[in-house]
């Protein structure tokens, strides 16, 4: 590896002005320390990610257009299909039209009566027999992680996977070392003995940055020379270039990157240019950078807090809200969020990099269009759930009992009100698709002897509480002695259970990272659920919610927070169009009041709020959660990385409340 550029002859150490930064800070690298200005963070998403997963599983050339369909929607576009103007918010006729040599591949399904998802050609046609199957893509997922973790070393890596096509690299200890390999002298101890005292300045040459987009300076910071943050990043450009040669060299997939001193705004830099390009965001770029984006498209502000900030304070512009002062801030957003929300537009972000990367719960979904009627139509349903969930349960390994769910729960929907039951999962005895299935029709039973049930808009069944089996080499009989010889009865936990069967308890540690600010959403979902003593109650797993918080970095992107997923859409947006009455009717959600132009919205809108009132019931604490883009109505969000990215924004609300699940 080739140093980068320390100006040959001219070594660091001869150089007699100081860096700004310590023999401190510079140690505290070696050990992920979050506060280090030295810090470098990095994130990786992958380009168009369904749709190259069906051209890689197709083999089709890659400058052919390519979309990803779900019934008549689609929900993957690569990057030759937009240059056709195709994207989310497109259906199939539509893109059709405007491209007609586009490949429509539509999305694996689990089909009542076969057990095993499969590509099938009339999957668009039948929406109501059929459920969407992402197993394909979860598993392409999984391969690009370990790739990516293959190509770090083993000792010096810290990878999260913060989506199911996204990943943050701390890659501060990997560059730390790399640091003392390329300059030698800053292995010497400070001459004085003190940590505190300034390390000598690295070579003025011109740091080597290849093909990166490097963000701009400020006029009168280009004359300055870099310091050790800038070679710092530069070390990790290099790494990030290699990582993405290598998931593109053994795997096929182009992915773009961004490079930076922490998650935020390493976030928003792999955003910035699309596909198949990394962008470095210096620390001394950080201010001009954040001034191109509108407020509303930074973490934890696409919804309720976001539109707060803006109608408070009357604007969106980021350079405008650093001119007002921190106490304006705590005035109107309370001293918690009002710091974090001051840091945040100033691009400081003190989150970890997050390397535990166990789903804790799982998720199998279905929204009826027409509506289910009956327990027989349930039961097919439940059937393909438990097939669906014990897939997915077999790739967690509990098969070689490596992973455990403990409870399981369902969810079942009518008239607008959401009942959900749940009990232990017996142990004991193997877990299988079978076992599934009698749980959750027996739940059912429960629902269905209250009365009220049909007709039925939406069913899913989830199961959370993993634990962990063998570890090493211990064998299957000490598996099973761990667990109760004989299955507890089947009736619904009360609270103190949920509690004792919740592994992994929040850590006591105080998190750093997160704002107090799940005030701002926590009241949107109360009191939707019937509140009988027998329902399930939350469950929670800190990775959960710092999954979902790391999720909503721009308003709405989908992500998979390892607990739900999108699902299949209700209907076809064929439905609505100048011809349909209902386009010109304005609807309106009977539960936060937003409108929408057609049935199929409200539908869609609706099922989020389902959703989500689901992902809340799991966890102890709300985290945050926010506001599908589609009730926002169509207001007043614009330019940005995701939109430089060619998704008209108000066209890609529309796209939007095709999802269920934030
Ligand atoms: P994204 O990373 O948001 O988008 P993308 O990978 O398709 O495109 P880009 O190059 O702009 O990153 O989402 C990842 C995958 O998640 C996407 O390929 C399909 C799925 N997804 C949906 O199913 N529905 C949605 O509305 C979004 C946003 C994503
Ligand atoms: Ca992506
Ligand atoms: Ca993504």
């Amino acid at each position: 590896m080739s140093p980068p550029s320390p100006g040959g002859a001219s070594s660091p150490l001869r150089d007699a002005r100081r860096s700004r930064f310590t023999y401190r800070q510079l140690a505290q690298l070696a050990t992920y320390s979050i506060t280090t200005p030295l810090r470098v963070i990095a994130h990786i998403d992958l380009d168009a990610f369904y749709a190259q997963c069906e051209m890689i599983r197709l083999g089709v050339a890659e400058d052919k257009p390519l979309a990803v369909q779900q019934w008549q929607g689609l929900i993957a576009v690569n990057y030759p299909a937009r240059k056709w103007g195709i994207g989310r918010h497109c259906n199939v006729a539509e893109a059709k039209k405007l491209c007609p040599d586009l490949i429509a591949q539509h999305v694996a399904t689990w089909r009542e009566g076969d057990d095993k998802w499969a590509y099938r050609d009339d999957a668009a046609a039948n929406i109501a027999t059929d459920k969407v199957s992402l197993d394909p893509y979860r598993l392409q997922s999984r391969k690009i992680l370990a790739t990516i973790k293959e190509s770090l070393p083993r000792d010096l890596q810290k990878v999260e996977k913060a989506s199911i096509d996204e990943v943050f690299l701390d890659l501060s200890a990997q560059i730390h070392a790399e640091l003392l390999r390329r300059f030698p002298e800053l292995s010497s101890p400070p001459p004085s003995g003190d940590v505190s005292e300034p390390l000598p300045f690295p070579s003025a040459a011109a740091l080597e940055w290849q093909n990166d987009n490097l963000i701009d300076l400020e006029e009168d910071e280009e004359a300055v020379d870099p310091d050790w943050d800038d070679v710092a990043i530069l070390i990790g450009s290099e790494i990030v270039r290699r990582v993405r040669a290598q998931v593109r060299e053994k795997l096929g997939y182009t992915c773009s990157a961004g490079i930076a001193n922490n998650k935020l705004v390493s976030k928003l830099g792999s955003a910035f240019k699309k596909p198949n390009e990394q962008t470095v965001v210096r620390n001394r770029a950080v201010m001009l950078f954040l001034t191109e984006i509108k407020v509303t498209k930074m973490r934890n502000l696409g919804g309720k807090l976001g539109d707060q900030v803006v109608s408070t304070f009357g604007t969106e512009s980021i350079k405008e809200l650093r001119d007002i002062p921190l106490e304006q801030f705590k005035a109107k957003l309370g001293e918690e969020t009002a710091i974090w929300f001051y840091n945040t537009i100033r691009g400081i972000d003190h989150s970890e990099v997050n390397s535990r990367t166990q789903i804790k719960s799982m998720l199998s979904a279905k929204s009826f269009r027409p509506l289910i009627k009956s327990s027989e139509q349930a039961t097919k349903w439940l059937r393909i759930f438990a097939g669906d969930i014990y897939s997915r349960l077999v790739e967690e390994g509990i098969l070689e009992h490596k992973r455990w769910p403990r409870t399981i729960n369902l969810h079942h929907r009518h008239a607008g009100q959401t009942r959900s039951r749940g009990c232990p999962i017996p142990t004991g005895k193997p877990l299988d698709e079978q076992a599934l299935f009698i749980l959750c029709k027996e739940l059912l039973n429960q629902i269905v002897a209250e009365g009220g049930a049909w007709p039925c808009t939406n069913l899913s069944l989830s199961v959370s509480g993993f634990e962990e089996g063998v570890k090493g080499n211990m064998g299957i009989g000490a598996f099973f002695k761990k667990r109760d010889e004989t299955p507890p009865p089947l009736r619904p936990l009360n609270d103190t259970e949920f509690e004792n069967v919740a592994i992994e308890q929040p850590s006591k540690k105080p998190r750093l990272d997160k704002p107090n600010i799940e005030r701002f959403f926590s009241k949107r979902n109360a009191g939707s659920r019937q509140g009988s003593p027998s329902e399930t109650q939350p469950l929670d797993m800190d990775k959960q919610q710092s999954e979902v918080a790391d999720s909503l970095w721009f308003d709405q992107e989908w992500k998979e927070s390892g607990m739900l997923e999108p699902e299949t859409t209700t209907s076809s947006h064929e439905n609505s169009g100048p011809e349909d009455p209902s386009y010109l009717t304005v609807l309106a959600c009977p539960r936060c009041k937003a409108s929408f132009d057609d049935e199929v919205s409200l539908q869609s809108h609706e099922d989020w709020h389902f959703a989500k009132d689901i992902q809340d019931s799991e966890r102890v604490k709300p985290a945050f959660a926010e506001q599908p883009a589609a009730s926002r109505g169509h207001g007043s969000k614009g330019s940005g990385p995701a939109s430089k990215r060619g998704r008209p924004r108000t066209k890609r609300e529309q796209g939007q409340s095709k999802l269920k699940f934030g």
